[in-house]
């Protein structure tokens, strides 16, 4: 099958998804097509059945702001007509969702049929959704999408919740590759991080303020009274500076690391201990799998879809959002003995194997057969 995928090709979850989603279907013999604004961060070398199509906003002066959803119709209207696509697959309601409808309709007067998907992800949702500037347009192009889905059976609540969707939402749960995840330790940066047998605890985000990076510094500060710890911190966002000045503020601060954003965190993550994820919204928590997927437990809030995807009490712990007391506890039961840690870790792999790659992918290429026959 031809498959377009539409995506945001940055650091965010929903573009990762979209990157490996397509980069699976290709391996199982479909042609992808990748269509967005510049080169998706897990894409990049020569692959088979892969391309990639970049979306260039026109410069033109009258413009105060580029008119990117038009020039990406454009470029779907393009890419689905010359490369004869089936189906498109569009991740992330704004502006994809309305971007494909358009090109649908387009395409149409010109005798083409091209049915859409539209995954929706979270921030699309529940943060930026709900905003009235994009409401219409959202319910909209969510009840005219072919087929709808979302990463969680919560997203898909709220998405009920929030908008009039006619549509039924198929949930389609995030997928990880688990084998590419899989490695040795490095002892290089193991004994880099915790020269003296320190435990390590992680977290990986875009520095967004729903992450709540705060509290992962003091959920931190209160762990390291009691045990020896390092803190290492992947990831770049606009919450950074404020998140420096408050780690310097810490008499722990020579055990916080920021690294910045990274285009792989497996290393990190298999030299971790701990995951920690304290957000005051996820539709998922992809990070958390990611986590688990490299033998880490991991200490969340029991917000949105996080549920779905960590076992409290097997996988890791469950919490209030603003809970440190509860957090830096949790934390304290599956460092402070060797043998929990070993059952936690064991436990987090056997959860992120429930959403390998293997068991997703057939549901999405049902979604794409269904339209297609
Ligand atoms: O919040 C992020 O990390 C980025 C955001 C995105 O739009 O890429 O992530 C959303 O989609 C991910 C992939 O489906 C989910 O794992 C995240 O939970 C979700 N973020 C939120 O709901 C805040």
């Amino acid at each position: 099958m031809k498959i377009g995928i539409v995506l945001y090709p940055t650091f965010g979850g929903s573009g990762i998804v979209a990157t490996e989603l397509g980069k699976a279907l290709a391996v199982k013999g479909h042609e992808i097509h990748f269509i967005t604004y510049s080169q998706p961060v897990k894409l990049g070398e020569l692959r088979k059945n892969v391309f990639y199509h970049e979306v260039v906003p026109s410069d033109y002066p009258l413009f105060e702001y580029t008119p990117y959803e038009q020039v990406l119709t454009s470029k779907l209207v393009d890419v689905v007509k010359y490369e004869k696509l089936d189906v498109l697959h569009v991740h992330y309601a704004i502006p994809h969702a309305s971007a494909a409808y358009m090109a649908k309709q387009i395409l149409q007067t010109q005798g083409i049929k091209i049915p859409f998907i539209t995954t929706l992800h979270g921030t699309d949702i529940t943060l930026v959704g709900k905003d009235p500037s994009f409401e219409p347009v959202i319910t909209f192009s969510i009840n005219q999408s072919d087929i709808v889905t979302a990463v969680s059976e919560n997203l898909k609540l709220e998405t009920n919740q929030l908008f009039k969707i006619q549509k039924n939402i198929q949930v389609v749960p995030n997928f990880i590759n688990i084998e590419e995840y899989q490695m040795n330790q490095n002892q290089y940066y193991k004994n880099r991080y915790a020269p003296n047998g320190e435990k390590i605890i992680c977290h990986v985000s875009n520095f967004r303020k729903v992450k709540r990076i705060g509290d992962v510094i003091k959920t931190f500060n209160v762990v390291a009274e009691k045990i020896k710890t390092k803190l290492i911190l992947v990831g770049d966002g606009p919450e950074r500076n404020q998140l420096e000045r408050q780690a310097r503020k810490s008499k722990f601060n020579k055990h916080i690391y920021f690294l910045g954003n990274l285009k792989s965190t497996k290393e990190v993550l298999n030299i971790s201990d701990l995951f920690l994820l304290p957000s005051s919204k996820e539709s998922f928590g992809l990070a958390a799998l990611e986590a688990m997927a490299c033998k880490v437990p991991v200490v969340a809030t029991n917000t949105g879809g996080i549920p779905e995807v960590v076992e409290n009490e097997y996988s890791g712990f469950l919490s209030e959002v603003g809970n440190i007391e509860k957090m830096a506890t949790n934390c304290l039961t599956i460092l402070s003995k060797e043998d929990n840690l070993k059952v936690f870790k064991s436990n987090a792999f056997k959860t992120a194997q429930k959403y390998d790659i293997e068991q997703i992918l057939p549901k999405y290429e049902m979604l794409y057969d269904q339209l297609v026959n």
